[in-house]
């Protein structure tokens, strides 16, 4: 499905000479880089589980090994991916306005790699690994190469790498359900969406809390929202534009209307 070119260019109306533009990303933005919504089946043998099992605090004590397996396995994959279109989009949009904060649910990294400048990561980096006690401070970032390897390893009950200072399980440094964002990403984001005169929205069911909230705090703030996602999601009602379609093909178009 292509989108009018007149829904571009009243995107395009709505973004040429404002000063400040808050881009909320979500899953949807790192589909066309080949990384998985969490929406999307799992593939192969993560196919059993359900990402919401996997990506919590009780996950972890359960089963340490098989949800550390899980963000390895989610690393490799984003070895393979390359910002798409979308967000070189992004990153191109700063040359047009002069504040641009992309504030996005993804832990893939690929806004900055495309050259964003300015990125809150609300659910942090599946790149960084802590450790589990942060045993010199919250967060204790360890290099992978530095870490203590598994304890019984290849039995049932092997654990994941260890801590080089404590001895306690490594963990991805990313924002599990049930637990807190990072304190200061989630004030700046909140302080940006309320300041922004626009709202981009990009690749977001709007489920996940307290992201989702976001382009209502902006709204209400005077800001005018716009939506991309081929589907209707829960913010496209609330737009004052709503681009249906795939983000690496309606940015690019968006950019080229400014
Ligand atoms: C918290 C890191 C305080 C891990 C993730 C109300 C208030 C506060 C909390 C809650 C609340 N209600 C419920 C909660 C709890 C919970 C929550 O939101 N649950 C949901 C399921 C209802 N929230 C939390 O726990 C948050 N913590 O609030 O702390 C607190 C603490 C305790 C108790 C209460 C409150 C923490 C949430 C963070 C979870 N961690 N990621 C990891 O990645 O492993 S979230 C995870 O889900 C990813 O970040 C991902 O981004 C997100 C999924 O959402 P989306 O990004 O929207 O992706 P999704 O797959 O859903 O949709 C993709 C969209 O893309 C689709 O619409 C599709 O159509 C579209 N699309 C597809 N292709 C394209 C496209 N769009 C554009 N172009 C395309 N080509």
């Amino acid at each position: 499905m292509t989108v009018e070119q007149a829904w571009i260019d009243r995107a395009a109306g709505l973004l040429r000479g404002i000063k400040r533009l808050a881009v909320l990303t979500g899953a949807g933005i790192s589909k066309e880089s080949g990384i998985p919504t969490f929406r999307d089946a799992m593939e192969g043998m993560w196919a059993r589980y359900n990402p919401q099992e996997l990506a919590t605090p009780g996950a972890f004590e359960r089963s340490p090994k098989r949800v550390w397996n899980w963000y390895a396995h989610r690393r490799e994959m984003l070895a393979e991916a390359a910002p798409n279109p979308s967000h070189y989009a992004l990153a191109e949009m700063e040359a047009h306005i002069p504040e641009v904060v992309v504030i996005t649910q993804n832990v893939d990294g690929l806004h900055r790699a495309a050259g964003s400048t300015d990125v809150i990561e609300l659910h942090g980096n599946l790149s960084r690994v802590k450790c589990l006690d942060h045993c010199r401070g919250n967060p204790t970032h360890i290099a992978l190469e530095d870490a203590l390897p598994p304890e019984n390893a290849g039995e049932e009950d092997e654990t994941p790498p260890r801590c080089p200072h404590c001895g306690a399980y490594l963990r991805p440094d990313v924002v599990w359900f049930g637990e807190m964002l990072p304190p200061g990403a989630l004030e700046r984001a909140a302080q940006v969406s309320r300041a922004a005169e626009v709202m981009l929205v990009v690749g977001t069911s709007g489920v996940v809390q307290p992201a989702a909230s976001m382009p209502l705090w902006a709204a209400r703030a005077g800001a005018r929202l716009i939506d991309v996602n081929p589907n209707p999601d829960a913010i496209s009602g609330s737009a004052d534009v709503f681009l249906q379609g795939q983000a690496g093909k309606v940015l690019p178009r968006v950019v080229a209307a400014l």
